[in-house]
């Protein structure tokens, strides 16, 4: 077989994938459209901006991994991308892959701790940055003990991405690869302890945009794919770029923040096909059209990850819109979504049915598997698991058991085969269908001067959404007051990202604690 090829065989479900032994991901899915004359069409349709059609992805992406190794650069390096939705994503992320380093997209609404940590947790070679996010990025950069050797900013004269660009080749071969080499990472969060570095391999996105993309959702060359989660997420990443990619369609990408109104103005002035979203923008787009209707014509399919939809909120969706949603889960270390709803075989409330190329099982705290109707922790197979947390062989081996991924959901299977989620095996908290952990939150509540402790749970609201509450206890009880509840509330908007802050204050005298010391927040989630 040729190098970096894919082959499938389609006559079975899951189709059957191979690869040829040397194999660089950049290949199938920025090159091949060339070879198969997708040149002159459009893969990305900027809002607000222009279009990029696949020749000219191609040529950047040539350029971008040139500019990369030119600046020193090398094979397995570390590439932090702190990257709006724009093009300049697309070259970073794939100029990197082509040339052998490693992109790291983090999470572009974090803070400067945050990135200080993940640069020293790397020891990234380099850091690509939006303009827009420099008021984190440069102080993390100074506060961070090991120090990157190529500091870029991803756009603008000069000295950034697109300025070295201009004047690296245009021409690039593809690093040697092997489809299970190490090709990007994520960074996943715990209720405890940092985040951890979730390491891909160069199959993964081929597997995800294949068996759910392709043979899940049907995506196709016709398909125009909205997300409004960003591409740094593994949904927003498959949604917005690999997906379309694959598929040799067009993406619309959107730099700005997911608010309801801009979500519309983007579907009716780019009207995409298939629309990803999280349960907290569904429910917000549907307040947003007591004020105006928004012409939705255009979309064949809505898509729902990142936390569980309410069964509510898809009846009022569908009521307001004609529309179903179809409601599917995944997660940073399979890659994407595992379990789905589809078309016309969907329950309202169910997390849907196995995507194909994935076994689920539910077990019991030995492992054995439980009957149908009986709850447990829910494992995953399949072959777009991660390889490894980056440096953290406790934790890889507590996920990977025996080819099996340990989610940490607990879930139950009814006897059609439909998954049903029953919240984490941890204290996790999916807020807007970001993490959270209540640990973070609390250690910021802590740091002002008139709490002594903290806890903090997740609290369903009036739409069956699960946000963050806190329960305090003051060092001092008679300072409890609605001015100390706006203090806080500022205290933990300003130095936690801004999806952390908790919606309900109280202020308690005691907080539930084992013998050993350890809060019970599940004490205060039932109580
Ligand atoms: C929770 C859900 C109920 C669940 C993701 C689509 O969310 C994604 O990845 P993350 O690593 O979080 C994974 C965890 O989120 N979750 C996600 N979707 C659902 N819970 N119903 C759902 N539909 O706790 C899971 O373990 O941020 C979503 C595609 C790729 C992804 N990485």
């Amino acid at each position: 077989m040729a190098d970096h090829t894919v082959t499938l065989d389609t006559s079975t479900s899951p189709a059957g994938i191979s690869y040829s032994d040397n194999f660089n991901v950049a290949v199938p899915f920025i090159d091949r459209h060339l070879a198969e004359g997708r040149g002159t069409r459009v893969i990305i349709r900027q809002h607000g901006g222009g279009t990029v059609t696949y020749a000219e992805l191609a040529e950047n992406v040539n350029r971008a991994g040139n500019a990369l190794t030119g600046l020193g650069l090398g094979p397995g390096e570390r590439l932090l991308m702190m990257v709006k939705d724009a093009p300049e994503f697309f070259y970073a992320f794939w100029g990197a892959i082509k040339a052998g380093i490693i992109p790291v997209p983090l999470n572009t609404l974090l803070r400067a701790k945050d990135y200080a940590y993940m640069i020293d947790n790397s020891e990234a070679a380099g850091i690509v940055y939006s303009a827009e996010f420099a008021g984190e990025v440069e102080p993390a950069i100074e506060a961070a003990a090991h120090k990157p050797a190529v500091i870029l900013k991803a756009a603008g004269d000069g000295d950034s991405l697109l300025g070295q660009m201009a004047g690296a080749s245009a021409d690039l071969d593809p690093v040697a690869a092997k489809p299970d080499d190490d090709c990007f990472w994520l960074y996943s969060s715990g209720s405890t302890g940092s985040p951890k570095g979730v390491v891909h391999a160069h199959k993964d996105m081929v597997v995800t945009s294949q068996y759910y993309g392709v043979e899940t959702i049907g995506i196709g060359e016709k398909d125009v794919c909205f997300s409004a989660a960003k591409l740094f997420f593994a949904y927003g990443l498959g949604n917005g770029m690999t997906f379309p990619l694959w598929s040799g369609c067009e993406a619309v990408l959107f730099d700005g923040a997911p608010t309801p109104d801009a979500m519309h103005e983007v579907i009716e002035t780019h009207k995409p096909s298939v629309y990803f979203a999280v349960p907290t923008l569904y429910a917000a787009q549907l307040r947003a059209m007591d004020e105006r209707e928004p012409d939705l014509s255009s979309l064949r399919a809505c898509i729902s990850a990142g936390e569980a939809l309410p069964p509510d909120l898809l009846k009022r969706w569908t009521d307001a819109t004609g529309f179903t949603i179809l409601d599917g889960i995944g997660t940073t270390e399979i890659l994407h979504i595992f379990l789905s709803n589809r078309d016309g075989d969907f329950k309202p409330g169910a997390s849907g049915k196995t995507v194909p190329g994935y076994e689920g099982r539910i077990v019991d705290d030995d492992g054995n598997e439980v009957p149908d109707g009986e709850t447990g922790s829910l494992m995953i197979r399949g072959d777009s698991l991660l390889k490894q947390y980056w440096r953290n062989p406790e934790k890889t081996a507590a996920a990977l058991q025996g080819g099996w991924m340990y989610t940490g959901d607990t879930y139950y299977k009814d006897e059609d085969g439909f998954f049903f989620c029953c919240g984490r095996s941890d204290d996790m908290l999916k807020v807007g269908g970001i993490w959270c952990s209540p640990v973070e939150i609390e250690a910021k509540l802590v740091e002002h001067p008139k709490v002594m402790e903290a806890a903090v749970v997740g609290r369903a609201d009036d739409e069956e959404l699960i946000k963050p509450e806190a329960f305090i206890v003051l060092n001092d009880a008679g300072d409890a007051s609605d001015a100390l509840t706006g203090e806080l509330l500022e205290h933990c908007k300003s130095g936690l990202a801004r999806y952390k802050y908790p919606r309900w204050f109280n202020f308690v005298d005691e907080l539930p604690k084992t013998a050993t010391g350890k809060i019970q927040r599940f004490k205060l989630r039932d109580g």
